[in-house]
């Protein structure tokens, strides 16, 4: 069975995951020495001086070191040299790609995301959040909730991958399912990457975004209604003045983006439409939210009810794309339905209002359907039931 390294993407065979000595030079362990295979993927040497890296002919949960002869648990990718969590190898999971133009929100979709799956969703669908490994739990701290929670800032523009490696975010999803006779639990590692607008905006993408995107299983394409054209009249008025930033920017287009993934995606499988689950969500619809129909599935609350309401997902999916028909966008509907075999359209929002200048709103972080797209992608990775009626 392979595995995909949640660092660099490679595809790996469960007989080459590596080992990295323990060290404890004091004891007779190696001692550290420079890790170039990692240095090269973290962009310095400065956190790569490890005991060495070694393969061993059939790899289990721990190895003995051929240079010193102590025993170690700590497993790497042959490829990177990353440490692969011990959860992640036994449960290999799922690579959720989130992708979407400069400015449409990816960033700070994943920080309130992230903070709702440990709090209000965690506990509807009865699931712990955890991290994986320790950058992810510094990463998420500094560069996500630290800001936007700690300091109520807007979080900035990400930085293309080539100016800055990027880690993802490895965490593990457990949910206990209740059962007639007992309950079982079910886990998912689920791979966060945060990729750049920029680094979606040409076609010669990364090396890294390319294998991220064909790893991926499943992607959620975030669309910006504020950089359609059509949907200007749908906006509030502070969020028509704030509107339109990649208007002259042909590349940042949302169809524009969304075709450049779908012939990224393509590289992997020819011709016929794609199987990868794709969720497309205009996000920031809190900037929409006066004169709409207050009826409408869009604005009325989901029930928590810890398994996936089939009828209200529906009425999303139909509401959404009345949105994009109606703001001359239903090209998006007609592409998706060439190229994809299973996409649903949500409408979302991170924050719940406009943000003022660079700071949240006064009033806080108030989400609404942010976990809408991932409940629905738990339902098509059958760990979570859906229900009618
Ligand atoms: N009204 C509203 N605005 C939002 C929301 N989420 C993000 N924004 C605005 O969109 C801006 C960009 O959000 P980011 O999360 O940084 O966007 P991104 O997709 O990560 O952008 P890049 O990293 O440049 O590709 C923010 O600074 C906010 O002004 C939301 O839920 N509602
Ligand atoms: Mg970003
Ligand atoms: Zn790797
Ligand atoms: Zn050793």
């Amino acid at each position: 069975m392979l595995i995909t390294c949640p660092f660099c993407f490679a595809r790996l065979d469960r007989g080459r995951i590596a080992f990295r000595c323990a060290g404890r030079p004091g004891r007779g362990g190696c001692e550290a020495e420079l890790d170039e295979t990692l240095a090269r993927y973290l962009g310095s040497p400065a956190a790569a001086s490890l005991p060495p890296v070694f393969s061993v002919r059939r790899p289990g949960r721990r190895a003995d070191c051929p240079y010193c002869g102590h025993s170690t648990g700590w497993r790497a990718c042959p490829e990177c040299h990353n440490r692969l969590p011990a959860e992640y190898c036994a449960n290999p999971g799922k690579i959720v790609a989130l992708v979407g133009a400069k400015g449409a929100g990816k960033s700070t979709y994943i920080a309130v995301l992230l903070h709702e799956l440990t709090n209000r969703v965690g506990a509807e669908l009865d699931a712990s959040l955890v991290a994986c490994d320790d950058r992810t739990i510094a990463r998420y701290k500094r560069d996500f909730a630290r800001p936007l929670y700690g300091e109520h800032r807007l979080l900035a523009t990400t930085q293309p991958a080539a100016a800055e490696p990027r880690d993802p975010l490895v965490y593990l999803l457990t949910r206990t399912v209740p059962g007639r006779l007992r309950s079982r639990t079910v886990s998912l590692t689920l791979v966060l990457f945060d990729t750049a607008g920029e680094d979606l905006r040409s076609r010669e993408s990364t090396e890294t975004h390319l294998r991220y995107l064909n790893a991926a299983d499943a992607i959620i394409f975030l669309l910006d209604p504020l950089e359609l054209p059509g949907a200007k009249p749908a906006l509030s008025g502070p969020a028509r003045a704030r509107g339109g930033v990649n208007a002259a920017d042909p590349d940042s287009d949302p169809i524009n983006v969304i075709s450049r993934v779908t012939e990224l995606l393509r590289d992997r499988s020819g011709s016929g439409r794609l199987k990868v689950p794709v969720a497309v969500a205009i996000s920031k619809i809190d900037a929409l939210r006066e004169g709409m129909d207050a009826r409408s599935a869009l604005h009325r609350a989901r029930t928590p009810s810890g398994t996936l309401d089939l009828d209200d997902r529906e009425a999303v999916h139909e509401q959404v794309r009345a949105l994009l028909e109606e703001w001359q966008a239903a090209m998006v509907d007609r592409y998706l339905r060439q190229h994809f075999t299973d996409f649903g359209l949500f409408g979302l929002s991170a924050l719940g209002e406009i943000p003022a200048a660079d700071e949240v709103s006064p009033g806080g972080i108030r989400p609404y359907r942010v976990e809408d797209p991932l409940l629905w992608l738990l339902y098509r990775f059958g760990m979570i039931r859906g229900v009618r009626g």
